[in-house]
């Protein structure tokens, strides 16, 4: 499916896990080519994978997004208010698969003691440098080389 959207030879860009701890402050509205600037909205250059591990919903961290905003060169009036967005839920086991253009940001999560957690595998296309080095070796004597 990443090869049909992003052509062949696409990159890992990150490999990350998200969590999400109750009382969290709601990260920035972003999207997730942001890193390319000038910004181009005429294209998506990334697609994200997110695994839910645990049933995600609006109360405890979902995803927040605004469904149709990939589409446009539109920005939001105040990156810091999550105001008109939705919370994307699932069960545990769900993939959300979104290209790099849409506007979103992690939830708010106020379920007490709830850590909700998400691992993203963020993909970009071939010709775009990688926010990892995925080259970079360590061991427990060097620094990264
Ligand atoms: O934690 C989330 O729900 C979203 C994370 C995110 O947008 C990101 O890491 O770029
Ligand atoms: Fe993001």
């Amino acid at each position: 499916m990443i090869r049909d959207l992003l052509g062949d030879n696409f990159l890992v860009h990150s490999y990350t896990a998200n969590i999400a701890r109750d009382g969290n402050v709601p990260m920035m509205l972003h999207t997730d080519q942001v890193g390319i600037q000038p910004p181009i909205r005429s294209m998506f250059y990334g697609v994200n994978i997110m695994w839910f591990l645990a049933d995600i919903n609006a109360d405890n961290g979902g995803t927040r997004v605004y469904p149709g905003s990939h589409m446009g060169n539109i920005a939001p009036e105040d990156p810091f208010s999550i105001e008109g967005s939705v919370a994307v839920e699932g069960p545990a086991g769900t993939a959300l698969i979104f290209e790099s253009r849409l506007w979103h940001a992690t939830g708010p999560n106020r379920v007490k003691d709830f850590e909700r957690p998400v691992v993203l595998m963020f993909f970009m296309r071939s010709f775009i440098r990688q926010q990892e080095n995925h080259f970079c070796r360590f061991d427990q004597k060097s620094k990264p080389t």
